[in-house]
């Protein structure tokens, strides 16, 4: 005998909307099982099955209006099995058997029908009537008070959305007056498994802020444009390391001016700079994990045989970083001379495609104008930096007093998917005992 399953008593709400069908025609439902989802202005409630059966038909649409007593399927009762349901797949990913071809069933409703007049039954009042929510459960009525947006969904959609971990909010529906249907869901998942470069990157809200007072729009220049997206990229790939030291320059301050005054003769301007290249050549060639780049893979590291070291250059347009190449077969003097030619390339815009390239590892210097430590983004695709900031004169015990020393904070920032943490102490800590004794270069 065929069922028909009819609109219970959904109490005050009248003429609600079918938001949703669960089911499908063949389709084997066990008893309470949800069939349809109605949604009120205040409320949206699954309608659950009064038996347990296969669905003979179903005579209602999504976007229709019912009322009580609305027909809304045909069942064909089945019994219930020993254990009082079917035997279930034994997990969510095993396949559900097909239901039997469309026309099949329809034959055999229709010889059933005829066979045997239909029983009317009103399913149970639903009880899973609940109070439309957002995500972070607050209800629908108190959203649109709020004048917060709205998400139109059904349970079933919401149930797939928080399965997928897909915020509803950031979903388009295409359903009825914008709701979100099941297929938007699995669109959206396709879509950013597509775009995978931004998959899980919430974004900030653009706001406008002449609201709160008068702005001004400045244009950004292309190199600042440049470095922008380069610094983004290194920043969200990279699982950056900060490692910091101190050097005691003093003997090699006292050094590097006596040295000054007489290159300054020859032109040649001898900053802290030259010899920080140089001792992070000798570091690097003493731990070569940090002259080298990491495979896609991870599989491998590329351990670079050469030495080109990248300057960061403060330039009105923004940062450049020409590459000082072959810094290992150079000497002071030469790197001295070689960086501020680089430097003074890059601010007057004159430096050559091929002086940007190939570097293996970057030095960004800002001692020259101040500040304690900070950490420097890796120059992808390198896997570390070296920062530097300014010299100061510290009192420092050497045991038996405190005494005057010039000490040089440095930080290594580097990519810990290629470099320990144990291995950037040592390799910052050799760098910083060849500035301390800079004839460690000759050893
Ligand atoms: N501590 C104390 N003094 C320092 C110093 C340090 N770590 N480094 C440089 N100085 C001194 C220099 O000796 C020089 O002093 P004198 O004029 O008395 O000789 C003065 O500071 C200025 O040096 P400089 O900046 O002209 O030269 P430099 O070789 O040290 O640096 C360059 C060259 C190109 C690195 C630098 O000009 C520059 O652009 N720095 C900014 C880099 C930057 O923006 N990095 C941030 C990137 S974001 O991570």
């Amino acid at each position: 005998m065929t069922v028909q399953v009819l609109i219970p008593d959904i109490g005050e709400a009248n003429d609600v909307e079918v938001i949703e069908i669960l089911v499908s025609q063949g389709e084997t439902v066990e008893a309470d099982a949800s069939l349809v989802v109605l949604e009120s202005d205040k409320a949206s409630m699954e309608i659950p099955s009064p038996t347990r059966g296969t669905v003979a038909r179903v005579h209602v649409s999504v976007g229709d209006n019912v009322d009580e007593g609305d027909l809304l399927l045909e069942l064909d009762p089945e019994p219930e099995t020993e254990a009082g349901n079917e035997p279930q797949p034994a997990s969510e990913s095993e396949p559900v058997p097909e239901p039997a071809p469309e026309s099949e069933k329809e034959n055999e409703n229709e010889n059933e029908q005829e066979s045997e007049p239909a029983l009317e039954i009103a399913a149970e009042p639903p009880s899973k009537i609940r109070a439309e929510s957002s995500d972070s459960g607050v209800t629908a009525i108190s959203l649109k008070d709020k004048g917060i947006p709205q998400v139109h969904a059904g349970p079933a959609v919401r149930k797939q959305a928080r399965e997928y971990g897909v915020q509803l909010l950031s979903v388009k529906g295409t359903g009825h007056q914008g709701r979100i249907l099941k297929e938007d869901i699995q669109n959206y998942v396709a879509d950013r498994l597509n775009n995978s470069s931004d998959q899980t990157l919430p974004t900030i809200p653009e706001v406008d802020f002449s609201r709160f007072g008068e702005i001004e729009l400045k244009a950004l220049p292309k190199i600042r444009q440049v470095s922008a997206r380069n610094l983004h990229r290194s920043w969200l790939n990279i699982p950056h390391v900060t490692q910091f030291d101190e050097a005691d320059i003093t003997d090699l301050e006292e050094f590097r001016k006596q040295q000054s005054s007489e290159l300054a003769e020859e032109g040649v301007k001898l900053t802290p700079l030259a010899f920080l290249i140089k001792a992070s050549v000798v570091a690097l060639q003493k731990f070569p994990q940090f002259n080298a780049s990491i495979q896609p893979d991870f599989k491998h590291l590329i351990l670079k045989k050469y030495f080109n070291i990248g300057i960061a250059v403060e330039t009105e347009e923004g940062l450049v970083v020409p590459v000082l190449k072959e810094a290992d077969k150079k000497g002071v003097i030469q790197l001295a001379k070689d960086s501020a030619d680089l430097a003074s390339q890059a601010r007057n815009r004159k430096l050559p495609f091929d002086a940007m390239q190939g570097a293996t590892f970057t030095i960004s210097s800002l001692g020259g104008i101040g500040g304690t430590a900070f950490t420097p983004i890796i120059n992808a695709p390198e896997v570390a930096i070296l920062g530097v900031s300014k010299a100061r004169v510290s009192p420092v015990f050497n045991g038996e007093s405190f005494v005057p020393r010039t000490i040089l904070p440095l930080a290594l920032s580097y990519d810990h998917r290629a470099i320990d943490g144990a291995e950037a102490v040592r390799m910052l800590r050799f760098l910083a005992d060849v500035l301390s004794d800079m004839r460690r270069v000759i050893l």
